[in-house]
């Protein structure tokens, strides 16, 4: 199908957990997608909050991005698709990668499907990815039979549910006896979707994945209708924080040791089940780094530049952690300030936010 004699742009939304792997994915993908097959990609990111560590580590890595930003796609239909139509109107690429919010219940619903079928001619919708924690995939799909009650995980079960292909990341840390074991986790809750153990960073079966991006295979799975206060306790319990600073140092200051006390220090003050994730990013103009903590790994994503930042650079640091919101905010305060106080930093124009999301209605379903 033509719009104007131009081909429909492919489209790949990209869901799965917090901390599940999406983001580092899409830009692995997208790498090899360029890299590999001459193909321009583009990144729509999403979440809570105005300012993202996922957006400007994609911009970092040279994609073009937009953010829909205070809510989740699903209900925000309209701005997903208007962002969408932006990125193609000023780049043309070949490719959209959406990644959802992490803790987003409808997409098949209120994302995939609406786009599939209202824009035919504008977008070519690939099968729905959901991504799935290897390393925590015991975790989340094991302990749900108690449907929430007794603090089992509905989230990413129904996310896989709706999955037309899983992906198992981070397979590079796993051995094969318990990749077998999360694959049969995931077929017990979604028989009919294909999974692709896979990982970002020894790239094991990232060229399948490309080959079905590639491909025309487009997404046909029908939503089931799912009541969406069912998840309410579960998004209930989370909290939110997102803050973003200007980083001084006097002298040189160390990046790696900076975030590494930081995010240290909100490791230790929650338990790892209750670590959704955590993110920090740093960027200057000589030097960038990125640190991630996921349950109890903690995790240096991309280091740019030097070691060292001279001058000023700027954080921006999101936590999604089962807390509430005052805890959460007394705990990154803590950490923030004495990561500054270690490593001789110092943190000025402030700007925080702590919240728990309040449960978004899908706008397919707003009356
Ligand atoms: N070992 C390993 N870690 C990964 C892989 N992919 C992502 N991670 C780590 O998992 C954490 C969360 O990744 P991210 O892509 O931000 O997750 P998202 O919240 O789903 O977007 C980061 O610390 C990543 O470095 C992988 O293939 N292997
Ligand atoms: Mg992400």
């Amino acid at each position: 199908m033509q719009s104007g004699g131009r081909t429909p742009t492919r489209f790949v939304v990209l869901g799965g957990y917090l901390g599940a792997g999406k983001t580092t994915l899409a830009a692995a993908l997208g790498r090899e997608l360029k890299a590999k097959h001459g193909r321009s990609v583009a990144i729509i990111t999403n979440d809570q909050g105005n300012v993202l560590v996922d957006t400007e580590y994609m911009r970092d890595a040279g994609f073009d991005v937009r953010d829909v930003l205070g809510g989740c796609f699903c209900a925000n239909f309209g701005e997903f698709v208007k962002n969408a139509r932006t990125l193609v109107s000023m780049g043309r690429p070949d490719i959209i990668i959406a990644e959802p919010i992490g803790t987003s219940t409808a997409i098949l619903g209120s994302v995939v499907a609406p786009l599939r079928s209202m824009y035919p001619d504008e977008f070519q919708v690939a099968p729905f990815f959901v991504v799935v924690d290897g390393t925590r995939a015991e975790e989340t799909l094991e302990s749900a039979g108690g449907l929430g009650l007794g603090g089992g995980k509905l989230i990413p079960v129904h996310q896989v549910r709706e999955a037309e292909y899983v992906l198992l990341s981070k397979t590079d840390v796993l051995d094969e006896g318990q990749i077998r074991r999360a694959e049969t986790l995931v077929h017990q809750e979604a028989p009919d979707a294909q999974v692709i153990p896979c990982s970002a960073l020894d790239r094991r079966n990232l060229d399948r994945i490309v080959e079905i991006i590639l491909s025309d295979q487009v997404s046909t799975k029908e939503p089931k209708e799912v009541d969406q206060r069912l998840f309410a306790v579960e998004k209930a319990s989370m909290g939110w924080f997102n803050a973003y600073a200007k980083v001084a140092a006097e002298g040189r200051l160390d990046i790696n040791a900076f975030l590494t006390a930081l995010i240290r220090g909100v490791a230790t003050s929650f338990p790892p089940e209750a670590i959704g994730h955590v993110k920090a990013m740093l960027t200057s103009p000589t030097a960038s780094a990125k640190m991630s903590l996921v349950g109890d790994r903690m995790q240096v994503d991309g280091l740019k530049g030097g070691r060292y930042l001279t001058g000023e650079g700027k954080l921006v640091l999101n936590a999604r952690v089962t807390a509430s919101p005052d805890e959460l905010k007394g705990a990154l305060e803590r950490a923030l300030h004495e990561a500054a106080r270690e490593t001789g930093a110092q943190i000025a124009e402030m700007g925080e936010a702590c919240f728990t999301p309040r449960p978004e209605t899908p706008s397919m379903f707003k009356k």
